[in-house]
């Protein structure tokens, strides 16, 4: 049987990177990193990008260049870590934060001081310059509780802020508070995705890698305030939903 000697996975499994995630993630559950609910919102995940066909589709391309777009024109861009995003791709983070040179803010909706001081730990691994974690000291408009907690000098002063599957109350909060929000969410229809205002339906491992490509090419590139003139987030969902419904309605029974 072929083996990958770094994670003991089948190589020859047609799922191979399926399993590769899921892998990460089970490991980022028992660090500590991830809690249960995680896992859960993984698999929900992995069901829209079986029927995306599992690749970033030119919608989602467009809407990661409009991304890099704005994380390059923001005054304050702050990029939000919860424990699923820290399993699968804290390099990938960190190599976005240093590109647009934005903050990283460990933000979690299940709240707890241990596990965003696991998760900075695991980011500085990775090369993060202090990132923000524990003791928050504010909370988003209209959430008093655990998962409205932010910090002053991170999302709440931020004016841009990237967010990947974030739960829907909390993405609506920073709506209404006014900040441009970057949300990466397979689901097309989630809450999240509605109030985002540059909503990337595409599975986070291939998104953050695509934004530092778009952004390493826009970086002083004049043309980033016509991208952001011309992105269409409507269109862009239509098209994708579009896609998704072609796909099921292609598939031999
Ligand atoms: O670490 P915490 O405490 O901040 O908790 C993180 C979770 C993910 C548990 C929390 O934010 C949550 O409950 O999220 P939701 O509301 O379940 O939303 C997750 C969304 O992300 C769903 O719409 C999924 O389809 C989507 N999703 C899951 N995995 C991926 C994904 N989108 C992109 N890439 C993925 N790998």
């Amino acid at each position: 049987m072929a083996m990958n000697s770094d994670d003991g996975i089948d190589s020859s499994h047609p799922r191979y990177s399926s399993l590769v995630l899921r892998k990460k993630l089970a490991d980022g559950f028992k660090a500590g990193l991830v809690v249960p609910e995680g896992l859960i919102a993984h698999g929900r995940g992995e069901m829209f990008d079986y029927i995306l066909g599992e690749k970033s589709i030119e919608a989602s391309i467009v809407s990661e260049r409009a991304a890099a777009a704005a994380l390059l024109s923001a005054r304050s861009p702050v990029i939000s870590v919860n424990g699923n995003v820290a399993a699968l791709c804290p390099d990938a983070v960190v190599a976005l934060a240093e590109i647009v040179e934005a903050r990283i803010e460990v933000n979690l909706f299940h709240w707890s001081n241990e596990r965003a001081a696991l998760i900075r730990k695991r980011l500085e691994r990775e090369g993060a310059k202090d990132p923000l974690a524990e003791n928050p000291d504010r909370y988003l408009k209209g959430l008093k509780r655990d998962r409205g907690r932010c910090h002053k000098d991170g999302i709440y002063s931020a004016d841009v802020v990237l967010i990947a599957l974030e739960d829907g109350d909390r993405a609506s909060a920073l709506a209404e508070m006014e900040k441009t929000v970057i949300s990466i969410d397979l689901n097309p229809i989630s809450r999240t995705t509605a109030c985002s205002t540059i909503p990337i339906v595409d599975e986070l491992t291939r998104a953050f890698p695509n934004i530092s490509k778009s952004a390493t090419e826009l970086k002083n590139d004049s043309s980033v305030s016509d991208i952001l003139k011309s992105y269409d987030r409507e269109k862009v969902l239509r098209e994708t939903i579009d896609h998704m419904a072609d796909r099921l309605n292609s598939f031999d029974l």
